[in-house]
């Protein structure tokens, strides 16, 4: 449904961008009849009685006490009093966006599930990103696991992908979820430290549960601090089942792929972004859907036939374990696209309320014991959070076909249910509403064969803890293994009881031991002589049972676990600044600024102020930003303008010295008109720089100085495209 229209109140370029369309789906229509919009309309209580004065409460004469008749000010001092809900226990931080799925090709050899089965059908998505520690109001570039939850709204009811952006898990087993919470979570003493890992609970933790080490070597990879929301990798962790029209199943491993490729800032950066800007990821994604650059992620699943059950050298139930990419490929089957931000942050966002129990016929569970106590987990909590048994009914919540059961009342029910009967069977309506066959599209639990012994224990096949560990750091391209390194080690730095460090780089000698090395080193430490067993033993558990073990002949090296190997052949939606200042040269700003806004980039002016500044031909170009209110961590790559006037004022200006200084240290690309040297040469790498500016020398170094035609514009393009020049991190002498 379109917006209404509004009355001219407001600036006109507000009220356009209210009445923009909005791409619409059978989802966002069904909730235009929950949605408000106060735009030309009077204002009235919740009783519907018109308000006359909103800005004074009623009082006994004109200096004296208010009194407590005074309903209009309770009704909303207690509405206001009331506002907040608990936060999520985890994810408590997260951004949401509406899209639509389309399904590249029939999966009917594997799933009946409707909505992977028609290539016509547009079905509706609901995805929140999060972190996972921090509480709502936290950084979003904290080093952290990022949610990728999913809800598709299909004809045959929601299925909720509640992923990750990392592939496996800290934990073997849900029961241990609330210890691992509990560990990363602020320290319950002082609750400090906010939306990190970087303090001894959690690393006291992590020592004593080797199953952990695969999943630590993702958190202290660069997978922690995305570069956006839309630049990650999404996983539905588990392994699931898929289930034909036959009955005949097959296992799966759910994967988002970004087109935009998989890529990351730098750590001194995140922490830089947390002041600058700590809504970056937010804000991110939302400019991106407001201009029309729409997040884009393929749907790729790893299908493995249920006769290949225990083909593996680990359990396919362990969700401390990937399927490596060179076993079982990925197939991109379909494209989410975001195409919509929502309306109300806490309408939608925040009311959301996710299950991996959200299930279509066509897809199952299986037995991974982390996804088993998931199951019981996620309704629970939405119990207490949104307030009662009746969510579903919350707008963002309702599938978009009609609900029929015998479910009744309880808090804030808001379907009026006719008639007599609310059980089954029943005589009095006929039965209905009627149980539906399966054949018809009932939903029937996968009919798995069970012969087995009640036992509060965990099978052999999980205790390889540090195969993976090892695959995934040997497939670690250089720059990428020394910030595993670099992380370890601030983490670890941080971690006031020496036994934890120590104990812990008895973890990582197990992993690598060159990068147990290089860890002890930075800590002071040397590497431990006894090796810590796996401590995660029940008390009247045999010792033995639980040590680790290794797998020999494992996959020694995996390309799709490199981000160095992602997709690196678009600028798209990427943000440049462009330095500038009184007399720039105004034909090379617009050739600059012309070429990467036609690649889909964005092009933002920063100045020693806000305004205009007066071009060397007497035309004014508009700045968006002054050094004061800008930061290089704010943007992707930088681009020094000339005019002769403008290069002598730039040399001058501390700020925008320290700018490239700063872009220089985070591996960014450098670009400046030949005019422009002399700002450069004012920074700490112009000792750097390479002999030439040949294309080969600009694509390793990332920096490139020259006359800005059309030629130049491509290159800087190119270089854009390659993200980072992390190799710039060793002989880096910049303190900035
Ligand atoms: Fe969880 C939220 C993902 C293990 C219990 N989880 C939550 C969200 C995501 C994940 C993306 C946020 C959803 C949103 O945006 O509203 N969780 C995962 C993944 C896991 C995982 C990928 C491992 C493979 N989670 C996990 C376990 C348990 C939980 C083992 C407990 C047994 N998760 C929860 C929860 C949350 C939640 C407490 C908090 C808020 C919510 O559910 O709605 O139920």
């Amino acid at each position: 449904m379109a917006k209404k229209p509004s009355p001219k109140m407001g600036t006109e370029a507000a009220i356009d961008k209210q009445l923009a369309p909005q791409p619409e789906n059978t989802k966002t229509q069904s909730l235009a009849p929950h949605t408000a919009d106060a735009a030309g309309e009077q204002m009235n209580t919740n009783t519907g009685l018109p308000i006359n004065d909103d800005q004074n409460s009623l009082k006994a004469g004109d200096r004296g006490p208010s009194l407590l008749e005074d309903f209009l000010f309770r009704e909303k001092m207690t509405h206001f009093d009331h506002e907040r809900i608990p936060e999520r226990v985890v994810h408590a931080r997260g951004s949401g966006a509406h899209g639509v799925f389309k399904l590249y090709k029939p999966l009917t050899e594997y799933t009946k599930a409707a909505f992977l089965n028609n290539t016509d059908v547009e079905t509706p998505v609901f995805v929140r990103f999060s972190t996972v520690a921090g509480s709502r109001g936290s950084t979003d570039l904290a080093r952290d696991v990022r949610g990728f939850a999913a809800k598709f709204y299909t004809t045959e009811g929601n299925f909720d992908l509640v992923g990750n952006n990392m592939p496996v898990f800290f934990i073997q087993d849900a029961v241990k979820f609330p210890d691992l919470v509990h560990a990363v979570k602020p320290e319950p003493d002082n609750e400090i430290p906010q939306a990190a890992s970087a303090h001894d609970t959690f690393w006291d933790f992590i020592s004593l549960m080797p199953e952990s080490a695969h999943m630590i070597m993702w958190a202290m990879s660069d997978r922690a601090i995305p570069r956006s929301y839309r630049m990650m990798e999404g996983f539905g962790v588990h392994t699931f089942r898929l289930i034909n029209a036959e009955g005949k199943a097959s296992f799966v491993k759910f994967h988002w792929k970004p087109l935009l490729g998989v890529h990351s800032v730098a750590w001194d950066e995140a922490q830089n972004i947390s002041g600058k800007d700590p809504d970056f990821h937010r804000r991110d994604l939302w400019d991106a859907i407001e201009s029309g650059n729409f997040p884009e992620y393929e749907l790729g699943l790893q299908i493995i036939p249920e006769e290949d059950e225990f083909k593996y050298d680990f359990d396919l139930l362990d969700s401390t374990k990937l399927v490596p990419e060179e076993l079982v490929p990925v197939q991109r089957v379909g494209k989410l696209t975001l195409n919509r931000n929502p309306d109300n942050f806490f309408a939608e966002t925040e009311q959301i309320a996710y299950h991996i129990g959200h299930v279509v016929p066509g897809i199952d569970f299986t037995n991974d014991p982390l996804l088993q106590g998931r199951l019981f987990s996620y309704t629970d909590t939405q119990l207490t959070r949104l307030g009662g048994p009746n969510f579903q009914e919350i707008p963002i919540n309702r599938p978009i076909v009609p609900v029929h059961n015998n479910q009744r009342d309880g808090f804030m029910r808001q379907t009026i249910n006719r008639g007599k009967t609310s059980y089954n069977p029943n005589s009095l309506s006929g039965n209905d509403p009627q149980q539906v066959k399966e054949s018809a599209g009932g939903f029937v639990s996968y009919r798995e064969r069970i012969e087995a012994r009640k036992e509060r224990l965990r099978n052999k096949s999980f205790f390889d803890h540090f195969s993976q560990a090892r695959l995934f750091f040997n497939s670690q391209s250089d720059p990428e293994k020394n910030h595993i390194v670099d992380a370890l080690t601030f983490e670890l730095g941080k971690v006031k009881t020496i036994a934890i460090r120590e104990r812990m780089l008895g973890i990582l000698v197990q992993i690598d031991k060159d990068l147990a090395t290089q860890v002890a080193y930075g800590l002071g430490l040397h590497l431990p002589d006894v090796l810590p067993t796996n401590q995660s033993i029940p008390a009247d558990g045999n010792p033995a049972d639980y040590q680790s073990v290794q797998v020999d002949g494992a996959l020694s090296k995996s390309e799709a676990l490199s981000m160095a190997n992602t997709v690196k052949d678009t600028i798209k939606s990427r943000k440049i600044a462009l330095l500038a200042a009184d007399g720039a040269d105004a034909n090379s700003v617009k050739t600059v600024k012309d070429a990467l806004t036609a690649q889909g980039a964005t092009v933002e002016v920063v100045a020693p102020r806000q305004g205009f500044i007066i071009a060397e031909d007497d035309s004014k170009i508009e700045v968006d930003h002054s050094f004061l209110t800008a930061a290089s961590v704010l943007f992707d790559a930088v681009y020094v303008a000339g005019g002769n006037n403008a290069v002598a004022t730039l040399e001058a200006e501390a700020n925008a010295v320290h700018f490239l200084n700063e872009a220089f240290k985070h591996c960014k690309p450098i670009a400046a008109a030949e005019e422009a040297m002399q700002v450069i040469d004012a920074t700490y790498f112009s000792k750097k720089l390479p002999p030439d500016f040949s294309e080969d020398s600009v694509l390793r170094e990332g920096i490139l100085v020259g006359k800005p035609d059309k030629l130049f514009a491509e290159l800087l393009t190119k270089m854009i495209a390659q993200h980072r020049f992390w190799e710039r991190e060793k002989p880096r002498l910049i303190p900035a």
